[in-house]
């Protein structure tokens, strides 16, 4: 029966997180936090398909004066807490930073946003960073949005006293929050969703990157594409280009080199920008090319944020054997100093991306 059941679904994303955690018992509680991202991402992909519905019950349709700020404000808050409260239920968690909340949330110690008790699990836990609809500005006009999810191992001896007090408190606190603040070569997980024409989930253990398609009919998330690998050379570049004449001379000239066909590859490229990371870098993955938000004159340090922006997806880049870089450094060596620090972030096909740091090196 089991056989069958394979036969028709393929290989389920419960399934194929089991088997990760039969074959390394060290990832059984990884495993856990993935039934979470599992549910969180199937329930996101329904409230951004029925956001413009007039009946959609959780946000409410207010009419062409609402629709823009207002709504678009709720969805980011819905799916925060959406995801929030589906990690932090597995007990696994210790710490979590988002983009929709001002400082990383202690699950050990005090999570004062939310009142209930959990029960935090003995063992292996983890810190949770994650954007929990990116691009959700696109929403209204049903443009592609994402998820992006990183998983960090926690410390430990790390744990907040409930009944500490005054700077003690403070010290301990921070000391914990700090957890979050770890380059990208610590994470030992990472995810982005795709909430598009389907629902795609790519994941990276740190051993090659899978992706997962929501078959809908089951309600499961079925390995579509195991082992994907970006190609090494392709003509398509994602910016927005309308920053050009404010970029870094070096990633200038580069884009104006692929548009004239005077690159290293004497190809003329396209240009393919959706504004939405996690589309964007999901079609590079997949056709090759180059995406990025480099640094310009008015934020030197670009638009993407470093902890649940820049480090999974460069992360995610890697391990399909692409590029990911700041054009002067690793994006994946950074340490972040402050939860929503931001960075230049330019990644995908090996030998395109090399064409950026060359040019960076070369000022
Ligand atoms: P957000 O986190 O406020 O949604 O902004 C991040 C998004 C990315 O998905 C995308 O790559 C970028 O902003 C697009 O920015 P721009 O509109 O400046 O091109
Ligand atoms: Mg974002």
């Amino acid at each position: 029966v089991f056989d069958e059941v394979c036969e028709t679904t393929g290989v389920t994303l419960s399934r194929f997180m089991n088997e990760v955690a039969m074959l390394n018992p060290e990832l059984k509680e990884l495993a856990i936090l993935f039934g979470a991202i599992d549910t969180a991402c199937k329930a996101i992909t329904n409230l951004v398909k029925r956001s413009q519905l007039p009946s959609s019950e959780t946000l409410g349709y207010q009419g062409e004066v609402n629709v823009q700020g207002e709504d678009q404000k709720k969805l980011d808050v819905i799916t925060n807490d959406l995801l929030k409260r589906a990690l932090r239920f597995t007990g696994r968690l210790g710490v979590l930073a988002s983009e929709e909340e001002d400082v990383p949330v202690d699950l050990i110690g005090n999570d004062k946003s939310d009142s209930r008790d959990i029960l935090i699990e003995e063992g292996e836990r983890y810190v949770a960073v994650f954007d929990p609809l990116d691009g959700s500005s696109n929403v209204d006009a049903g443009i592609p949005t994402g998820t992006i999810i990183g998983i960090y191992e926690h410390d430990e001896n790390c744990v907040v006293d409930p009944d500490c007090l005054g700077d003690d408190c403070s010290e301990q606190e921070a000391q914990c929050l700090a957890n979050t603040l770890q380059p990208g070569t610590n994470l030992v997980a990472a995810a982005y969703c795709l909430y598009s024409s389907s629902t795609i989930l790519a994941l990276t253990l740190g051993n090659g990157v899978y992706m997962f398609t929501l078959d809908e009919t089951i309600g499961e998330f079925v390995l579509s594409k195991p082992n994907v690998k970006i190609p090494d050379d392709a003509t398509i570049y994602s910016f927005n280009e309308a920053n050009l004449e404010m970029w870094d001379a070096p990633m200038r000239k580069c884009v104006e080199s692929w548009r004239m066909g005077t690159g290293k590859s004497g190809k003329t490229f396209s240009s393919r920008y959706i504004g939405s990371m996690v589309g964007d870098v999901h079609r590079t993955l997949l056709y090759g090319g180059v995406f990025g938000y480099p640094g310009d004159t008015k934020n030197p340090n670009g638009k993407l944020r470093l902890l649940y922006e820049g480090a999974p997806m460069s992360f995610i880049m890697e391990q399909a054997g692409g590029i990911s870089t700041t054009g002067r450094k690793r994006v994946m060596e950074i340490t972040p100093e402050v939860v929503h620090q931001r960075v230049p972030v330019i990644m995908g096909s090996k030998n395109v991306v090399q064409e950026v740091i060359d040019a960076y090196a070369a000022e």
